[in-house]
C-alpha cells in the first residue's frame, strides 16, 4: 500500500491482505491432494514440509532437512552457496575452484551479482573463470601440487590482493588439504590466501555453504583494516548481492538520505571494504538466511548491533529507512529521511496506482531461495495481488517461524557437519555503539535488535506454505490454484510456462531488475503487468484443461497404437543389441 494509513484501501480485507478476484481452493484439500501420490515414508516427511499457515502461532515446519532422492528439488549444493552466493561477488580477489572444470564453469557468471569497476579501483576479476581442472590422475594421486601451481600461476598473472580457494566434492573425498596449501602459498607469495571446505555434499543444500562462507570471510578478511570511513551515519548492508543492480539502488537511496554504506556484503564489494566493515556503526540485514552468522559474529567481536530490514516493496522500504533513522536518533537525519520518502513516494504512487488497476485481485505463488519468497510478497501486496502459496528452497525454521524458535531447533547430523566458530569480544576493538541506556530506550520504543519474525507471521491465514517444493507439487499447485503468476527459478520456469502460467525468475530476474527500493518497485510492478496481462498465455491450452489422451496413458491403453509402437521399437532395439565384448571376442561356441 502506498500510504501507511490504518484503513485498508479498496480491494484489501480488514487485515490488509488483497482480496483475490477468483475463489481460492481450500489449502488443506490442496495439501492432501499433493501428498496422496507419495509412498508412506516419503509422505510422512513431506507432510511436515507442507502446512496451512497460521500467522498468529506459526506451525512448526520441517525445513533444512535432506531432500528425498527421486524428488525433483530446486536446491543447489554447498559449493554453490559458498563460492557462488556469499563470496563470489567480491570483485577484486581471485576465486579458484579446486575441482573438475564443471563446478567452476557452472558458477561462472551464472548469478547476476553485478559489479562495475570504480575510477579509483578499476579491477574487476569477476569475468574470469579459474579452476584447477582436476583430472583422473589428480583424483588418484592427489591434487595439492596442482592447486599450489594454480595459485602461483594466477598470482603471477593478476597480482591480486587476495585469493580464495573453493573445494568441490572430489577434493573432500580424496582428502586434499586445501588449507595447508593456502597457508603455504600465503607465506610464499605474501598476500592473503585462504581456502574453504565447501564440498558440494557438505550440507543438505546451499545453506551450508553460506555458513561456511560467513565463517571464512569473518576469519580471513573482516577486521584487517581498522581505518573507518569519515562519513557520519555509517552502516553495512548485509545479505544484499546486487542481483540486477539491486544494491546500487539501495546505495543511491541511502546516499540521498545522508546514510553512508561502508560495505555491502557482498554486492559489488571490494576486498578493502570487507576488511574494514567492522568499523561501521550498524549492520542492516536484508537476507537473513545467508548472512545472519556474520551479523552475530560482528556484534560479538566488535560490538556492531544488527537489525533486520527489507528494501523490497514500497511500504517495507519506508519502514526500513525509518528504522535506521530511529537507530541513529538524529533529528536532521530523520527529517531528511522523511523528505526522501515523500519525494520517492510522489514519484512511485502514480505508477503503483496505474499498475494496481491492472493487477488488483490477481494471485501469485512463490518458491525461491531463503528470503525472497517472503520479501517479494510485499511487492505483490503493493499492487493488490495476493500470495496464495509460498515457500523457501533451503531456509531454516527461523526464516519461516521467526527467530524466537531458534532455541527449539534440533541440531541434526547434517548441521553438526558445519563448523560453528567460537567468537569472543575483541579485547581492544570491541566498542558498543550505544550505551545500555540508549539501547533500553530504543527497545522501550518498540525497536527490535537482532530479530526476524519470518515469513509466516506476514502471510494470510491458511496460505499454503511449501518447503523445498517438488515438481509434482508445483504441477498440482498450478492445477488447483491456477495462480496468475509464479515466481521461481530456471529449473522449473519452463515446466510452469508450458502449463500456461507466466513464471518470473526471482533469482536472476530474467535479465531484468533492479527491484529494490522505490525505483525498483516501479520496475517490478510494470514487469508484473507485462507478464500477467499479455495475451500470449491464452494461446496455450495447458494439459490440465485438455481431456486425458488414452493413447498416451501408460498402463491404461495397453494396446493403444502409441504403446504398441513403443513396445515394437524397444523389442527391435533389444534384438539388435549385442554385448560389445562378445562381438569383438572370438566366438566361444564356434
Ligand atoms: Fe539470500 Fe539471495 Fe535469497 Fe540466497 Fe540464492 Fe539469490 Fe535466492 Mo538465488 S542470498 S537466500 S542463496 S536473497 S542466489 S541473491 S536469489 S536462492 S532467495
Amino acid at each position: 500500500m502506498s500510504d501507511l494509513s490504518t484503513t485498508p484501501p479498496e480491494g484489501y480485507d480488514s487485515e490488509g491482505y488483497p482480496i483475490p478476484t477468483a475463489t481460492q481452493p481450500d489449502s488443506e484439500a490442496v495439501r492432501a491432494e499433493m501428498l496422496k501420490i507419495y509412498p508412506p515414508k516419503t509422505r510422512r516427511k513431506r507432510e511436515k514440509q507442507l502446512l496451512a499457515n497460521n500467522p498468529e502461532t506459526p506451525p512448526e515446519i520441517g525445513a533444512n532437512t535432506r531432500t528425498i532422492p527421486g524428488i525433483i528439488t530446486q536446491r543447489g549444493c554447498t559449493y554453490a552457496g559458498c563460492r557462488g552466493v556469499v563470496i563470489g561477488p567480491i570483485h577484486d580477489i581471485l576465486h579458484i575452484t579446486h575441482g573438475p572444470v564443471g563446478c567452476s564453469y557452472y558458477s561462472w557468471l551464472t548469478r547476476r551479482n553485478l559489479a562495475r569497476p570504480k575510477p579509483d579501483q578499476p579491477i574487476n576479476f569477476l569475468q574470469y573463470c579459474m579452476t584447477t581442472d582436476m583430472q583422473e590422475e589428480d583424483i588418484v594421486f592427489g591434487g595439492e601440487k596442482k592447486l599450489a601451481a594454480a595459485i602461483r600461476e594466477a598470482y603471477a598473472m593478476f597480482k591480486p590482493k587476495a585469493i580464495a580457494v573453493y573445494s568441490t566434492c572430489p577434493v573432500g573425498l580424496i582428502g586434499d588439504d586445501v588449507h595447508a596449501v593456502c597457508r603455504q602459498a600465503k607465506a610464499e607469495l605474501g598476500i592473503n590466501i585462504f581456502g574453504f571446505s565447501c564440498e558440494g555434499y557438505k550440507g543438505v543444500s546451499q545453506s551450508a555453504g553460506h555458513h561456511i562462507a560467513n565463517n571464512g570471510v569473518f576469519k580471513h578478511m573482516v577486521g584487517l583494516n581498522d581505518e573507518a570511513d569519515k562519513e557520519k551515519f555509517r552502516i553495512n548492508v548485509l545479505g544484499e548481492y546486487n542481483i540486477g543492480g539491486d544494491a546500487w539502488e539501495i546505495d543511491t537511496l541511502l546516499k540521498k538520505c545522508g546514510i553512508h554504506v561502508t560495505a555491502t556484503l557482498s554486492g559489488d564489494i571490494s576486498y578493502e571494504q570487507i576488511t574494514k566493515c567492522h568499523t561501521s556503526d550498524l549492520n542492516v540485514v536484508l537476507c537473513h538466511r545467508s548472512i545472519n552468522y556474520m551479523a552475530e559474529m560482528m556484534e560479538t567481536k566488535f560490538g556492531v548491533p544488527w537489525i533486520k530490514a527489507n528494501f523490497t516493496g514500497a511500504e517495507q522500504t519506508t519502514k526500513s529507512l525509518r528504522k535506521i533513522g530511529k537507530y541513529f536518533d538524529d533529528k536532521q537525519l530523520i527529517d531528511r529521511i522523511e523528505e526522501v520518502i515523500a519525494q520517492e513516494m510522489a514519484a512511485l504512487r502514480p505508477v503503483q496506482e496505474a499498475m494496481r488497476k491492472r493487477l488488483q485481485g490477481k494471485t501469485a505463488a512463490m518458491f525461491v531461495g531463503g528470503s525472497r519468497a517472503h520479501h517479494y510478497q510485499h511487492l505483490f501486496k503493493d499492487v493488490g495481488m495476493l500470495t496464495v502459496s509460498a515457500g523457501y528452497e533451503f531456509a531454516h525454521r527461523d526464516d519461516y517461524e521467526g527467530r524466537k524458535v531458534l532455541p527449539s531447533i534440533k541440531i541434526d547430523a547434517d548441521s553438526r557437519n558445519i563448523e560453528e566458530i567460537e567468537v569472543e569480544a575483541d579485547p581492544k576493538r570491541f566498542s558498543p555503539r550505544k550505551t545500555p541506556e540508549q539501547l533500553e530506550a530504543l527497545k522501550a520504543g518498540g525497536f527490535n535488535f537482532k530479530d526476524y519474525d519470518g515469513m509466516m507471521v506476514e502471510m494470510k491465514k491458511s496460505t499454503l506454505v511449501i518447503d523445498d517444493i517438488s515438481h509434482h507439487e508445483m504441477e498440482k499447485l498450478i492445477e488447483l490454484y491456477k495462480p496468475d503468476i509464479i515466481c521461481s527459478g530456471i529449473k522449473d520456469k519452463f515446466v510452469i510456462e508450458k502449463l500456461g502460467v507466466p513464471c518470473k525468475q526471482l533469482h536472476s530476474y530474467d535479465y531484468g531488475g533492479p527491484y529494490t527500493v522505490y525505483t525498483g518497485a516501479a520496475n517490478f510492478y510494470k514487469e508484473l503487468d507485462r507478464m500477467i496481462n499479455t495475451k500470449v498465455w491464452k494461446l496455450i491450452t495447458p494439459s490440465w484443461k485438455k481431456p486425458a489422451d488414452p493413447t498416451i496413458a501408460l498402463g491404461k491403453g495397453i494396446d493403444s497404437p502409441t504403446n504398441k509402437a513403443i513396445r515394437e521399437t524397444v523389442a527391435g532395439m533389444a534384438k539388435a543389441w549385442k554385448p560389445q565384448k562378445a562381438a569383438a571376442a572370438p566366438d566361444a561356441e564356434g
